[in-house]
């Protein structure tokens, strides 16, 4: 057979197993060997059953991602599945791992599917801007009903195997053993004799009568899709399967997917996808990464809560430190309610509730941390307080432990020289909730080492977290975007536009929210704090805090919030306010067109991004993409700030900049080289090369 595919005999049954490593994409040099295999197989006399396998850790996860946007090379999966249901033996996929998209699509071109018992089944394609374009819309739901597939499809999360035996998505769950078990199983259906009837040839799950519940769920999802064509039209897919014959619906399944890959959505989750992985490729693989057993986390506050939780969340043991008693007991309250809610939303079982939670010693002794690897301190954002920290770990930290710090904005390379071992000092800035936000920040301060580095982006993964290596500087990469994003906010403000204009652009946009929503949400005197920590003003919102106007916590902030609701209503005295320091500063208001706010935001956050680059602060254009699409809500179907400045023009950017730094004399607009560079190569990364 081939490399790829190869073919054994178990009695009457034929084994066929594809090993493409590392997680059995099927590619083309997967797929041809495999069409031919299946052909020879179904016409083979002496073959009674066919059982499809995989090597390695797991079955098919799907079409090779790499091969989108470029020319089809057949037989392409449709082809493939089209044979397997021409096979009048039983056919059997035997399911490990992670069956994912058209490898589940495979196992559905199957009579039967069987699990092994930790297998998990899905179709993520929507995370891709797609829809299962191998069938999946049309043959899951006469599986599993049309409204447990919409479900799967539009989600993209898989099951596991307990829930797809279930829901009639496999036909056994096996412990171990699962290829013998498979040709066991394939062995008792042809013992069993009869015909086996495909996928596609069980309607007996489209039932008409769900059409109302069915229209109704996608009604509501139509309403979260902030613009993303793909769940939409998985919807429609599904629909088909209901309304249509098989055929029909297949077809226009196909007409869906050519539309969504060939679109600039999909192309920027694909690109977003590929971009998570390549940051996460942190040092050489020979580096030995360090041991990491137990984590200390010193504040037991919002964030350093937070963060013990992400690490038990991932199975670590966590001493959890804080100055007095009461601060340690109301912050292990904190947490104990945290995941009983989550309990009582039937999002965590009592059991795992209370694993995590006996994962957790509580502390006020520095010394109980001497047996910690890892320690991170999320005590108050002021440089004085965090070097009194890192004193204090130098002299009780084990050799070798790695210290981190959550700072949000400071500088990492002064603390580091607070201690006598540099080199295990760096930043790991977890984002609010830091349990449920995926952005990692991983700052590499100048003496942090190698090992040190490669071994929090590890841990950051298997605590399910999205590393990116960032450089020290004010912000590092995310909030010093963020400040460049809102450098305007004010003034569009004083010249006429209003939150809830400047709000709704970002919201057209994709973003789940606009800035001053998001101050309300986060609490404005945060920003008053940092602002005057640098001596810095904003007219508006630092009148705002004088007053006592927080945001939501406060009940009024940029929005009111009525009874303690959560929901922004416009605020007259914001508005009155602005009127009067434009008046002040002899500001006339005019109207402000969306163009010009998204010009004044989101312009300047992609000039910042450039110049990020020419400081090496971050190593690639995709790494800034994956900050904010993580940790900010950057629209995946925008593919993050410097995906996006590519669909929008970058020649356009620059002209635009220019003008308003023409206009303000703003440094936020003067457009970096980088940006210019790139107007001509087209490329970030290898205009940044160019001007390293
Ligand atoms: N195609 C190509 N490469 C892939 C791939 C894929 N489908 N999946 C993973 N890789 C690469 C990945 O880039 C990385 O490469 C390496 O494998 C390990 O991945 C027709 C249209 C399976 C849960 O969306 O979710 O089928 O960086 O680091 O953390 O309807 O990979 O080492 O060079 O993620 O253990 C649908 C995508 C495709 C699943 C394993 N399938 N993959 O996670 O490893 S579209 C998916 C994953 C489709 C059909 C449609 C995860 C994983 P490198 P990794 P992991």
């Amino acid at each position: 057979m081939s490399n790829f595919v190869s073919v054994a005999r178990d009695g009457g049954v034929a084994v066929v197993t594809i090993d493409n490593p590392p997680v059995n994409a099927l590619s083309f040099h997967v797929r041809e060997p495999l069409m031919h295999a299946l052909v020879w197989l179904r016409d083979e006399p002496g073959v009674a059953a066919i059982v499809i396998a995989c090597a390695g850790r797991t079955f098919v996860a799907g079409a090779d991602i790499t091969e989108f946007g470029k020319p089809v090379q057949q037989p392409d999966l449709r082809a493939i599945i089209a044979v397997l249901e021409t096979v009048a033996k039983p056919t059997v996929a035997a399911i490990h791992g992670t069956a994912l998209g058209g490898g589940l699509e495979l196992a559905l071109g199957c009579h039967f599917r069987v699990a092994d018992a930790a297998a998990k089944l899905g179709l993520p394609e929507v995370k891709l801007g797609l829809l299962p374009g191998g069938g999946g819309t049309v043959r899951l739901p006469r599986l599993v009903g049309a409204l447990k597939a919409l479900s799967m499809i539009v989600s993209g999360t898989p099951i596991g195997a307990a829930e797809a035996l279930a829901a009639g998505l496999v036909d056994a769950v096996f412990e171990g053993g699962l290829t013998a078990q498979a040709v066991g199983f394939a062995s008792e259906m042809v013992d069993k004799g009869g015909s086996f009837t495909p996928v596609r040839g069980r309607d007996g799950r489209l039932d008409q009568a769900e059409l109302p519940e069915f229209d109704t769920q996608v009604g509501e999802l139509a309403k979260k899709a902030r613009g993303l064509e793909a769940p939409i039209a998985c919807a429609q897919s599904v629909r088909n399967a209901i309304t249509l014959p098989f055929k029909e619906a297949l077809a226009a399944e196909r007409e869906l997917f050519a539309k969504l890959v060939a679109g600039d959505q999909s192309r920027a989750q694909r690109h977003l996808f590929f971009a998570e992985r390549e940051a996460a490729k942190v040092g050489a693989k020979d580096i030995v990464r360090r041991k990491i057993a137990r984590v200390g986390v010193i504040g037991a506050g919002t964030m350093g809560g937070g963060i013990a939780m992400a690490f038990a969340n991932g199975g670590f043991p966590v001493t959890l430190l804080e100055t007095t008693q009461e601060a340690l007991q109301r912050g292990l309250a904190t947490i104990e309610k945290n995941y009983a809610v989550s309990v009582a939303r039937g999002s965590l079982s009592e059991d795992t509730k209370r694993q995590r939670l006996d994962l957790f010693k509580g502390s006020t002794d520095y010394g109980d941390l001497a047996d910690c690897d890892l320690i991170v301190e999320a005590v108050f954002e002021e440089m004085a307080v965090k070097k009194d920290v890192f004193g204090r770990l130098d002299a009780v930290a084990k050799p070798g432990a790695i210290l981190a710090t959550n700072t949000s904005y400071l500088d990492v390379n002064e603390i580091a020289a607070s201690t006598s071992r540099p080199q295990d000092v760096l930043g790991l800035h977890f984002f609010s909730p830091a349990n449920v936000m995926k952005l990692l920040e991983i700052v590499r301060a100048e003496k942090t080492a190698p090992d040190a580095l490669a071994t929090v982006v590890e841990l950051a993964r298997r605590i399910g977290k999205v590393p990116v290596v960032v450089g020290v500087c004010h912000g590092f990469v995310g909030n010093r975007m963020l400040a460049a994003r809102g450098s305007e906010s004010e003034a569009l403000l004083l010249e006429g536009a209003t939150p809830q204009q400047i709000d709704q652009v970002f919201t057209d946009f994709g973003w789940p929210m606009g800035p001053f929503q998001m101050g309300d949400l986060a609490g404005l005197d945060i920003g008053w704090r940092n602002r005057k920590a640098r001596g810095q003003t904003a007219i508006i919102a630092d009148t705002l805090c004088e007053q006592g106007h927080f945001g939501q916590k406060t009940g009024s902030g940029f929005y009111r919030y009525e009874n303690g609701s959560r929901t922004p209503a416009p605020n007259p005295q914001v508005e009155a306010l602005i009127r009067d320091k434009a008046a002040e500063n002899g500001i006339a208001p005019r109207a402000i067109g969306a163009e010009e706010i998204i010009e004044r935001t989101l312009y300047p956050m992609i000039n910042e991004g450039a110049k990020i680059l020419e400081e090496k602060i971050a190593a690639r254009a995709s790494d800034i993409d994956i900050v904010w699409v993580n940790g900010y809500g950057f629209p995946v179907g925008k593919g993050g700030p410097m995906f996006w400045a590519g669909l929008e023009g970058v020649d356009k950017i620059i002209g635009r900049l220019d003008h308003w730094h023409e206009r303000t004399g703003k440094d936020v607009f003067k457009p970096a080289p980088l940006l210019r560079q790139v107007a001509e190569t087209g490329a970030w990364e290898g205009a940044t090369s160019q001007t390293a």
